[in-house]
């Protein structure tokens, strides 16, 4: 609503001066990319049954990272507990590391419901997927899948037939799907993390060498996709 609001009273004011307007406009764009936002839950550690405090260096670093290497766009830790102990982990390291907290914080809500229910604007959401990309089973996955309704399941079978741990890919969510309609979100980008549980594929039996490298792949993939958006 910031950039839009910015944006259109840009187009109201009424100059004669080029170069100013020129300035204008420059800066409306600018408003609108900065706009950008990424929500995402933390990958791999409910279902999936990674340690906390690993995964929340794991997401301060790379978080801390995108920012330094990308001038626009917002990153958004979201879970849906006031009490959940990844979120205050995250924010505790992050203000220790004195991350800029305009382009990244934490939110307590639930990912599908962001703009509706606690007016924060997210054009993209990551999901923690699984590796066959199916909707379903629990967690996040199953809260995007329903509120997306079956527009997303087309659309992330046009675009990949199952996921490696470590990778993610990014679906552009069409206009008839609910969630882009209320919600206006336009891409929901699929990460899927390493697994430590026994029950579930992939399981990597407490190794976490590789977990670790998994994460953090899983991170970087996820964040290089919404960039790409932003660019
Ligand atoms: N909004 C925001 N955060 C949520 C929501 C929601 N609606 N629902 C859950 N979380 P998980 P994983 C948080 O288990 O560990 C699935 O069945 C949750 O509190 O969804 O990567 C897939 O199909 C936690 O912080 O993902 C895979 O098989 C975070 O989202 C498997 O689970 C991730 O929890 C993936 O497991």
């Amino acid at each position: 609503p910031e950039a839009i609001g910015t944006c259109s009273m840009e187009v109201e004011k009424k100059s004669n001066n080029m170069k100013e307007n020129e300035e204008q406009s420059k800066e409306s764009v600018s408003s609108v990319i900065n706009s950008h936002t990424l929500a995402f839950p933390s990958i791999s550690t409910a279902d999936f049954q990674f340690d906390l405090e690993r995964a929340s260096d794991i997401i301060v670093d790379t978080a801390a990272e995108f920012i330094q290497k990308h001038e626009n766009g917002r990153l958004v830790l979201v879970d849906l507990s006031q009490k959940s102990r990844i979120l205050s982990l995250v924010k505790d390291k992050a203000s220790k590391k004195s991350i800029d907290s305009s382009r990244f914080f934490t939110f307590v809500g639930d990912i599908t419901q962001l703009k509706s229910k606690g007016g924060l604007q997210c054009n993209v959401i990551a999901n923690a997927a699984n590796w066959r990309l199916k909707a379903g089973g629990g967690g996040v996955n199953a809260a995007i899948f329903n509120a997306a309704g079956e527009a997303l399941q087309r659309a992330t079978k046009e675009c990949a037939d199952t996921l490696r741990p470590g990778s993610s890919v990014c679906v552009p969510l069409p206009s008839t799907s609910p969630l882009h309609q209320k919600e206006g979100v336009t891409h929901v980008i699929h990460v899927l993390g390493p697994n430590m549980n026994p029950m579930r594929p992939d399981c990597l039996k407490n190794d976490y060498t590789k977990g670790c490298k998994i994460l953090h792949d899983a991170y970087n993939s996820l964040f290089e996709n919404f960039a790409s958006i932003v660019k």
